[in-house]
Order: structure tokens, then C-alpha cells, then sequence
């Protein structure tokens, strides 16, 4: 399988100390490179078979020897980029990869750009749009189950319900462009009852899968927690017992945390960004009133609220015109320092972060609202910003498309309308890379490591 492309290169193991550092090299030069530059019994590299590894030594260009390693073939079609490519796995440490790297680069290879690797895997037809971006999420999951739902979407989960889509909506056009050679008077009324019906399938299906980008966000991006509440209810001092260690500055001295602090944890396999914040309060001025405007900026974009309340005092006009301000869907209130009142509280839960008490209930709670509002998507489908925005404008096509078809008048333009279901082909083309251009491509791909 012949090439366009030229000969790259890069270290494909992260950075710093390791057991192998592995030096990828993909294109038509990759087998004169490695003969140039790995010293192994008969036969070279490049008279191989594929899916073999030889052992050998990475020689400078006098002989002298760089490296001890092993050098892995493999053959077009049948490797990632579904180029000639060859791995080298020398010993991991940034000196010895890089001077590997740079043998090989001085025979001639150029060195990777970030995630082009994948972007040839994607180019040579190995993967589409949405498994390249798979691959990527794969990488960056920060749970199992993100990297479960990574991988299948990298197996192609997603691709099959756009093609699928994609399919139907092609038919869909095709009927009604076939109409478009009759004239109205020829074509009977009842003719695009059918095609009303697909076209409607379609967008219920376009909604559908719109309604997996919260459980894709929240997978992706992690959802975002936001503790808050009046100064000293307890709010960096419950993030420290939800983290299990002192992560932020515990004090009775209202007002002491003015920054936002952020800290990760996992909890039933999302990833969450948990945020301490300046407590809120009326009297506050300075740096503290700063501390407080973040703080209603971070719940604005909250994926949870916790909005702290003393369990012994309950919530005061303050807190409840905060309260009202937030949403109900998103809000958590906790009633903390239960270790304190004896009385039963009437909160949504009452914890001691003190003592740890009811911080599992907490936690329970968390994953139920989280789940609430990302259910387990049930085809392994769940979509991300980008498809996000290219799924609404299908849907605005498709919809502006079936209106214009129930349109029983004798006036439906039905050119207009066949060029409204090709635009929201396109669209879907987009997501899994039919159709692309170089800067969508760019963007895609520029947010990936080198060498992968
Ligand atoms: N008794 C008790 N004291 C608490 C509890 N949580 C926090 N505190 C105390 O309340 C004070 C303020 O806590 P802090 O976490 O700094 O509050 P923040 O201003 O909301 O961040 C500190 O003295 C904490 O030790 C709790 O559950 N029970
Ligand atoms: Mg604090």
C-alpha cells in the first residue's frame, strides 16, 4: 500500500524515568531507517516478516553502540497508522529516548507532530473522527468507568449510531429528491407519508443521542462539585474529609478561604472536580469580596452544588436566598457538624465532617444525582461538545426539514427541503470525518501527546 505521506517519528512513552522507552517510526523510509541504524544478526529489519522483533543494539552512524533494544515490525496494512512502521523499545530514560529519537531523525524521518500518528490512522481509514477522539479519552480517562465507555466509543459504539443515523437520513433524502423530478400535480398527496414517518424517526433518534452529552461531559470533563455556604458552616473542612487528607486551610476564623480550591477524586465512576469556595456572606469586603464573586461564578457553572448549613442552626434568611437562587436539581444541602445538635435535622443530608458521620450517605447521594442527570447510556454511545454542537445543527435541519414536509399546502418547496436534510448529512459527516477539513482536523489533533 503506497503512501503520500513522509517518514515521522517521536518517542511514544511519556516522559522521564521508565522501564522501556518506546521510539515509534511510521512511513515508506521507516525500514531504510531502521537498517541504518539497528545492528541485529541476518537478516535487517527491513527483510522481516511482519508481527516479528529481533534484538539488537541502536548504533551510532560510526558503530558505536547506543542502546541495547528490541525492534518490532510491522507491515502495511496491519499496524496503527496502517503504514510500514517500525518500534523500537530502548531502555526508558529521556536521554538515552532522545538519542535514539535523534538517530533516527538524522537518517532522514521527521519528528511526529502531536497525535499524528492518529491523524494518518484516521487519514489511512484504520479510524474514524469520533475512534480517533476515542483514543485520546482513552488516554485522559480518569476513571474506569470513563475509560470503559473511551474504549467503546474507541470499538466504535458511536460510529455506528451516526452511520446508522447518517444512513436513514440519506434515504430519507433520496425519496424526496426522486419526488423532486415529478411535478406537484403528478406526485399523490399521500406519497411522502412515508418519508414524513423516517424523517421523524430520525430526529427522535438526533434527540436521543443529544441526551448522552451530560453523561459524556460528566465522563470527559469530570463533573464539577462546588462546595458553598456561609463562612465557617465547614466547607473546607468537609472537602478534606471527602479527599481523606488536609487539603485546604481549616479554621475558625470566618473568612479564611478566599481562593478556590480544586481537588479530584473518583465516586461511582465519575471523575469529580471538587471546589472549596469563600464562604458567602454580606459583610465581606477586600480580597474577601473577590473570594465571593468566584464563588458565585464557580456555581453558575457547577455540575452539583453542596450547599453547607450548620445542622444545629438550620438554614437563615441568608441561606435561603441563596438557596433560591440555585438550582434545585443541582443542589445538595447538607447540614453539617451534626456531632453538635442533637436534634434530627431537615435537610437533604446530615453529615459531621468531623467525625466522618453520614459522609457515605454524602457520597450516595452524589452518585444518585449524578446518575440522575447522566443515566447509563444504554447503546455505549455518549457524545461530546463537538458532536454535541454538530448533532443540534443536524437537528435544526432535520426539524426545519420535517416541518416543511408536513406542510400539506401545494407550495412546500421541496428543493429547499432536500437541501436542508443534505446539510444535516453533512453535519453528521463532520463527527465521524466523511466530511473534514484541514482545521477541523488541526484542532482534533493538536490536543493529543506526541507520539501517540
Ligand atoms: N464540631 C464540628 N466542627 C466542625 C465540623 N466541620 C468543621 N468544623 C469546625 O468549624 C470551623 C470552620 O471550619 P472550616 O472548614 O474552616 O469552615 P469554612 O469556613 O466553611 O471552610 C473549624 O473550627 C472546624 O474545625 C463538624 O462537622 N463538627
Ligand atoms: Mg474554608
Amino acid at each position: 500500500m503506497a503512501s503520500d505521506f513522509d517518514t515521522i517519528a517521536a518517542i511514544a512513552t511519556a516522559p522521564g524515568e521508565g522501564g522501556v522507552a518506546i521510539i515509534r517510526i511510521s512511513g515508506p523510509r521507516c525500514f531504510d531507517i531502521a537498517d541504518a541504524v539497528f545492528s541485529c544478526p541476518e537478516p535487517p529489519p527491513s527483510q522481516r516478516a511482519a508481527g516479528t522483533f529481533v534484538y539488537g543494539r541502536v548504533i551510532e552512524a560510526d558503530g558505536v553502540p547506543l542502546d541495547d533494544a528490541l525492534l518490532l515490525v510491522m507491515r502495511a496494512p496491519r499496524s496503527y497508522t496502517r503504514e510500514d512502521t517500525v518500534e523500537i523499545q530502548g531502555h526508558g530514560g529521556p536521554i538515552v529516548a532522545r538519542r535514539i529519537l535523534q538517530r533516527v531523525l538524522d537518517q532522514g524521518a521527521r519528528s511526529a507532530e502531536p497525535g499524528e500518528f492518529t491523524k494518518r490512522a484516521f487519514l489511512n481509514g484504520r479510524l474514524d473522527l469520533t475512534q480517533a477522539e476515542a483514543v485520546l479519552d482513552l488516554i485522559r480517562a480518569r476513571s474506569d468507568r470513563a475509560a470503559a465507555a473511551a474504549l467503546d466509543q474507541l470499538e466504535g459504539a458511536l460510529s455506528r449510531r451516526i452511520n446508522a443515523l447518517y444512513d436513514r437520513l440519506l434515504g430519507v433524502a433520496g425519496n424526496l429528491e426522486a419526488t423532486l423530478d415529478f411535478s406537484e400535480q403528478e406526485i399523490p398527496s399521500n406519497v411522502l407519508d412515508p418519508t414524513i414517518d423516517e424523517l421523524d424517526a430520525c430526529l427522535a433518534e438526533l434527540n436521543a443521542l443529544l441526551a448522552t452529552w451530560n453523561e459524556g461531559h460528566l465522563l470527559r470533563e469530570g463533573a464539577t462539585v462546588v462546595i458553598a455556604g456561609k463562612p465557617n458552616v465547614g466547607k473546607s473542612t468537609l472537602l478534606n474529609a471527602l479527599v481523606g487528607r488536609e487539603r485546604a486551610i481549616v479554621s475558625d476564623q470566618p473568612g479564611t478561604t478566599r481562593d478556590t480550591i480544586e481537588e479530584t477524586l473518583v465516586l461511582g465512576g465519575y471523575p469529580l472536580i471538587l471546589v472549596d469556595t469563600a464562604g458567602i456572606r454580606e459583610t465581606a469586603c477586600g480580597v474577601e469580596r473577590e473570594g465571593i464573586r468566584r464563588t458565585e461564578q464557580e456555581l453558575a457553572e457547577a455540575d452539583i452544588c453542596l450547599y453547607l448549613i450548620e445542622a444545629e442552626k438550620g438554614p437563615d434568611p441568608e441561606d435561603r436566598a441563596l438557596l433560591a437562587k440555585l438550582d434545585p436539581r443541582k443542589t445538595i444541602v447538607v447540614a453539617n457538624k451534626s456531632d453538635k445538635s442533637a436534634t434530627v435535622c431537615s435537610s437533604d443530608i446530615c453529615v459531621s465532617s468531623l467525625t466522618g458521620d453520614g459522609l457515605g450517605s454524602l457520597r450516595a447521594e452524589l452518585v444518585r444525582r449524578l446518575d440522575t442527570g447522566a443515566p447509563h447510556s444504554t447503546q455505549h454511545a455518549s457524545i461530546s461538545t463537538r458532536h454535541k454542537s454538530l448533532l443540534a445543527a443536524a437537528r435544526e435541519d432535520a426539524a426545519a426539514a420535517l416541518v416543511g414536509l408536513r406542510d400539506s399546502s401545494s407550495a412546500r418547496p421541496l428543493d429547499l427541503i432536500a437541501a436542508q436534510l443534505r446539510d444535516a448529512l453533512e453535519y453528521l459527516g463532520l463527527i465521524t470525518g466523511r466530511v473534514y477539513h484541514d482545521a477541523l482536523l488541526d484542532t482534533i489533533f493538536s490536543r493529543f501527546c506526541i507520539g501517540k
